[in-house]
């Protein structure tokens, strides 16, 4: 009686959306071809010592010619939702002006698999492959209007197909990666007042792009967002220590979700951006508050926190040796952080709607016999899953989960070495192999429950 009752405890909602993640640069290749224009992460990638081993986007998956197989995979695993996204340079080459319609056929020609196959696309508009030719890039504030034109434009065109857009992904790793830390494309460090100026064009392209989805959508279109807000923990879950770590989650995304959702940057942001705080124009404040749809969250590691006696009220306990990781060093291991990364922003803001847009873990992934047997990616999406369910559980609005990601990509500036996939690429042959994970998760899908 006692397993039966906890048996049904894990079951999620009925109308749950159970998908995979992926991005155009990851999986697509075919990087010259049908007028697809040149992007940030070409010129990266082809710039000696940027990316690991030397390895481009221009073959990926191969994914651009792939597409049917790659819908054969999500048919496989039962999958009811597909996020991907629309690489803006297959549109826009020069990344404003004319439209370039192969791309656009591409796209839906991607829909219309997807969903004679019973899976309901899931789009993201940018996931960091900027075209090369916009001047600036995201430091030139017109990036973000040339994005709402773009996104306006795709809208129109997939909107009688496709609900649900979000416009960007991870506002903090394509401005910061990028702009500060230098370890993605465009690979710059810039001084602190012209990163916070970049922050400010990405979140301003957010905005204007979800009043430009709208515009152009037909009615119902539903609009948000797929950001990884750092998400702080608390270590011990008493009063004291949870509000501590809500006061982190709020200050420290301050530049980006918080922004997002409060259309202002909070007096602790703008305190501590001090004579660096972005420019602002009038009107710029209410495009990046415009009401959303849904709220999508990214999330991987988490961030420990407890309360502290100083100003801020809380203190961020550092990862060290022993915290048990996956095969990427950022990737904390921290389940806890599915949980709390709902529930704050449940808690915060309030939204009708939330996904999880990515989750997932790289793995060693040895292949023997033909097989991988990733129990470790499995023991990781399992203890998360666990911890989404807890926050679905307590009524948090959380609708679906994307498994990042269908299959081993590129995997930005670890190129081919890091491995994300529930299904096993051989890049040297293109071929697609079900990992243990996939058969776990077909499984989790298929009763709509976690196993
Ligand atoms: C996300 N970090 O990136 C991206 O949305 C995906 O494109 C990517 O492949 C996936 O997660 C796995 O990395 C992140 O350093 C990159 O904390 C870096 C970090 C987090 C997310």
């Amino acid at each position: 009686r006692v397993a039966v009752a906890a048996a049904e405890d894990r079951t999620f909602p009925n109308d749950f959306r159970w998908g995979c993640a992926t991005a155009s640069y990851q999986i697509e290749g075919a990087a010259s071809e049908d007028g697809r224009g040149r992007t940030n992460w070409d010129v990266f990638s082809h710039t000696p010592g940027k990316v690991a081993n030397g390895d481009t986007g221009d073959v990926a998956c191969d994914s651009y010619h792939r597409h049917a197989e790659d819908t054969a995979l999500l048919k496989g695993l039962g999958a009811n939702s597909y996020r991907f996204s629309v690489a803006w340079s297959r549109i826009f080459p020069e990344g404003r002006g004319r439209p370039n319609q192969k791309g656009v056929d591409h796209y839906n020609r991607v829909i219309d698999e997807l969903l004679a196959a019973g899976v309901e696309p899931y789009v993201t508009l940018f996931h960091w492959d900027l075209p090369a030719a916009l001047p600036g890039g995201w430091q030139n504030r017109d990036t973000a209007l040339a994005f709402a034109d773009y996104a306006g434009f795709m809208a129109g065109k997939l909107s009688d197909r496709v609900r649900s857009f979000m416009t960007v992904n991870e506002l903090r790793c394509f401005t910061d990666l990028g702009h500060l830390q230098g370890i993605h494309a465009p690979g710059l460090k810039l001084a602190p007042a012209q990163a916070n100026q970049v922050r400010h064009h990405g979140v301003l392209a957010h905005g204007l792009g979800v009043q430009a989805i709208r515009a152009g959508g037909r009615a119902g279109t539903q609009v948000g967002l797929a950001d990884n807000p750092t998400v702080f923990a608390p270590v011990i879950e008493t009063p004291e220590h949870v509000s501590a770590a809500r006061k982190a989650f709020r200050d420290r995304n301050g530049m980006f979700l918080t922004a997002v959702m409060e259309g202002r940057y909070i007096d602790s942001y703008l305190a501590e951006a001090g004579a660096d705080a972005p420019t602002v124009k009038f009107g710029d404040m209410a495009a990046i508050g415009s009401p959303l749809d849904f709220v999508a969250l990214n999330i991987y590691a988490p961030e420990w926190v407890r309360a502290d006696a100083g100003p801020s009220g809380y203190a961020v306990v550092p990862h060290i040796g022993s915290s048990p990781r996956m095969a990427s060093p950022w990737l904390v291991v921290g389940p806890e952080a599915a949980y709390w990364g709902v529930r704050h922003v449940g808690d915060l803001w309030q939204p009708g709607t939330l996904y999880i847009s990515e989750n997932g873990a790289s793995a060693d992934d040895p292949m023997t016999d033909g097989r991988v047997d990733d129990a470790d990616r499995v023991m990781y999406l399992r203890n998360y899953l666990g911890q989404f369910h807890r926050a679905i559980a307590e009524g948090y609005p959380l609708h679906g989960y994307f498994l990042w990601s269908l299959l081993d990509n590129f995997e930005w500036a670890d190129g081919y070495g890091k491995r994300f996939g529930i299904h096993h690429v051989d890049f040297a042959t293109q071929k697609r192999t079900p990992k243990l994970s996939a058969a776990w998760y077909r499984e989790v899908i298929r009763q709509n429950r976690l196993v």
